[in-house]
């Protein structure tokens, strides 16, 4: 496998519910490499662009006035097979289909209120990234446990 980045961002309920250090140490612990992490309030016309492969949905409206409500922790984790291990870690968008032991099955009941975001591919990882961070907000450094984690 081979080092790879993702999007991951705690939406405003995940942040208003205090779960940012619960789900920051679930990735922390893991053994992936934070590369990126701010706090921002997202406009409306932004959470627009972040979700626009849904504008035909039914909940889109709702979903970007929920995205754009307060602050949002952004992020960009780094490891190999973390775009795909990450949506394993959150589980199911539904938290009622959500196995225990995932972020949204311990941490969420409903699909409109789920506390978290991750990147579903490849394509959408490197596009979140590049919507989210400027290139200089990516923190280029040695993790000195990385020879512990990967051998
Ligand atoms: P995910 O966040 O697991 O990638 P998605 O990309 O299909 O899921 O949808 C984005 C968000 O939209 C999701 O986290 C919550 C909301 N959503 C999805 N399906 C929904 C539905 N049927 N009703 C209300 N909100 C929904
Ligand atoms: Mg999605």
């Amino acid at each position: 496998a081979e080092m790879e980045r993702t999007f991951i961002a705690i939406k405003p309920d995940g942040v208003q519910r205090g779960l940012i250090s619960e789900i920051v140490s679930r990735f922390e612990r893991k053994g992936y490499k934070l590369v990126a992490i701010k706090l921002i309030v997202p406009s409306k016309e932004f959470a627009q662009k972040h979700y626009h492969d849904l504008k035909e949905r039914p909940f889109f409206d709702g979903l970007c006035d929920f995205l754009s409500s307060g602050p949002v922790l952004a992020m960009v984790w780094e490891g190999e097979g973390v775009i795909k291990y990450g949506r394993k870690l959150i589980g199911a968008t539904d938290p009622q289909k959500s196995e225990p032991g995932t972020i949204r099955g311990d941490l969420a009941v409903v699909v409109g209120r789920n506390i978290i975001h991750g990147s579903d591919g490849p394509e959408t990882a490197e596009d979140e990234i590049a919507l989210w961070f400027e290139p200089k907000e990516l923190v280029s450094y040695t993790n000195n446990a990385e020879k512990w984690i990967y051998g």
